[in-house]
């Protein structure tokens, strides 16, 4: 909801959609309506006070965490949305370690503040005890839950009542004036110790401008020492202008914060060499594949032949849009600093750069997080066996998070990922996108078998059926490996005791072997297995 009122305060859209309704702009797609939850980041670009703000609204429910890793690869500052209650959801605590991973500046909305159990300073207790003198309050709530109207802006000490384009500046009411002088001045000891020249400044008695107390609290943000704490409701739209104005004040753009990568730096110069970064992709049977990029240097033109450094191969781009969560417009050129979809890339994914031709520039790929949940799936029936492959292939492309592993020993395909929310969600797309119906099974827990002494064995293979014989003899040693070190052989033979071309034939009847275990039938593994000695005779 926040996302659409800060679209409809800077005059992007006319009408606020609802969540509810499903007519936001940020959740559009037909699963994120129906289970009332954001599945997939959007992008929603704003223009506000002679900035471009490209907004772009990501998932807080941890199943579907994917897309935060992607979209922090790519921003210079994160808002977390946090609601008006004492204890932290894990969707913050997910997206601060993303922030903090990134080295993102960041501010704190907080949000819900008009519901009848908002806990404003519970809240800010909570974010004091985690974060200490990191946390600044920039607002005040003005009036308490129900009657909460409006937000007390401490650093033009000015009132603001009304919601985004109806909200007008008032002086403090009175009873509000000592609380917010106090966080003023706080405010103002802060932007004075994110700069050195402010900061003697300051000591040496002088009082700073409005400009200086800017100056200092961006260079805090900038480096992680402040976080403003912004109030509102997303529900009506309290707060949104000032969480505009702060978003274009505070926060840094790409010009203020300039990304390295591997100690090189990106100069957001439009003119500079392109170096580009996908950092979400989507795949639809009707639209293709979507690739959504950051422009970090250069300028990215229709037409243009790239190369895609990371698959090293090169690319020629014929649609690039703008886009604003479903809807598109054609794009001709993207310079340095802003963000685009392109569709019909021959073989580009997330974490792909794109570059000019020859720089070579890689940029690292994304690190996202391991899958910690885990299904089998079953085709219902001939038809859904042979479309599950394609449309898997797909889905596993747009979603880092997915991963499939057919479980030959168990005769089960297996999906992982971040949740059964997450695996159910998978399971909607294969049925709504592709038309593919699957049941739902427990997965069989993968056992392995290992050995846990060493030990030497003779083999002994003998056969005469007619014509020529077979004769192997060899003596072999196995021995534990660490945990998952899988499989090693060895060959010791000296003297031609087993004749070189043999010994592959010795490793592959080993191999075969292992699939199945003594104990129980499962894959033995962590075993080395040597062979040292053999006899051999032409039969
Ligand atoms: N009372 C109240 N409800 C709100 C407010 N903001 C959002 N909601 C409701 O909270 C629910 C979730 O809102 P969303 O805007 O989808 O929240 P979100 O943070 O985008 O959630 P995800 O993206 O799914 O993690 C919806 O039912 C909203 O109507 C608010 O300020 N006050
Ligand atoms: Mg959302």
């Amino acid at each position: 909801m926040l996302a659409e009122h800060l679209l409809h305060t800077a005059g992007a859209i006319e009408r606020v959609g609802s969540v509810e309704a499903g007519t936001t702009h940020s959740d559009f797609d037909p699963l994120e309506n129906k289970r009332q939850i954001s599945l997939s980041a959007s992008v929603l670009p704003v223009d506000w006070k002679g900035c471009k703000v490209n907004l772009i609204d990501v998932p807080g429910y941890p199943d579907f965490i994917g897309d935060l890793h992607g979209v922090a690869r790519v921003v210079e500052s994160m808002i977390i949305v946090a609601e008006a209650k004492a204890d932290l959801d894990v969707g913050f605590d997910l997206a601060w370690e993303a922030a903090d991973a990134a080295g993102l500046g960041r501010a704190i909305f907080v949000n819900k503040l008009e519901r009848d159990n908002a806990d404003y300073e519970g809240l800010l207790n909570t974010l004091r005890a985690r974060f200490g003198t990191r946390i600044v309050p920039l607002h005040l709530p003005l009036g308490k839950q129900t009657a909460f109207c409006g937000v007390v802006d401490v650093l033009t000490m000015k009132a603001y009542k009304g919601k985004d384009r109806e909200s007008h500046a008032e002086g403090i009411p009175a009873e509000l004036a000592a609380e917010a002088a106090s966080l003023r001045e706080k405010l103002i000891d802060a932007a004075a110790e994110a700069d050195d020249d402010l900061a003697m400044k300051y000591l040496g008695g002088e009082e700073l401008t409005a400009e200086e107390i800017y100056r200092g609290l961006k260079a805090g943000v900038q480096s992680g020492h402040i976080v403003p704490v912004l109030v509102g409701s997303a529900a009506s739209g309290v707060g949104c202008g000032l969480l505009l104005d702060e978003i274009v004040n505070l926060l840094p753009s790409p010009v203020d914060k300039v990304h390295e990568f591997d100690g090189k730096r990106l100069e957001p110069d439009p003119n500079a060499p392109l170096v580009a970064f996908v950092f979400k992709s989507t795949a639809d049977p009707y639209v293709g594949k979507v690739n959504y990029i950051r422009v970090f240097s250069g300028t990215l033109k229709v037409d243009d032949h790239v190369d895609n450094t990371t698959q090293e191969h090169d690319e020629r781009v014929h649609n690039l849009y703008f886009v604003r969560g479903k809807h598109q417009e054609p794009a001709a050129a993207v310079s340095a600093g802003d963000i685009c979809a392109a569709a019909k890339l021959q073989n580009t994914k997330t974490g792909d750069t794109l570059a000019a031709p020859k720089s070579k520039v890689v940029l690292p790929p994304v690190q996202f997080p391991e899958p910690i949940y885990r299904i089998a799936i079953r085709p219902v029936a001939k038809t859904d066996e042979d479309k599950l492959g394609p449309a898997l292939s797909k889905l596993l492309e747009e979603d880092p998070t997915l991963r499939y592993v057919r479980e030959a020993a168990l005769h089960q395909e297996i999906l992982e990922g971040m949740g059964d929310i997450h695996l159910e969600n998978v399971i909607d797309k294969l049925k709504t996108r592709f038309g593919v119906n699957v049941t739902i099974e427990d997965a069989k827990v993968p056992y392995r078998e290992t050995i846990r002494g060493k030990a030497q064995a003779q083999g002994r293979h003998k056969r005469q059926t007619g014509g020529k014989g077979q004769f192997g003899d060899c003596w072999i040693r196995l021995e534990p490996l660490p945990r998952g070190s899988g499989f090693e052989f060895a060959n010791e033979v000296v003297g031609g005791a087993i004749p070189k071309n043999f010994i592959p034939a010795v490793e592959k009847g080993i191999r075969e072997t292992m699939e199945q275990g003594f104990l129980a039938g499962y894959p033995v593994v962590d075993v080395k297995a040597t062979v040292y000695d053999g006899s051999y005779h032409e039969v």
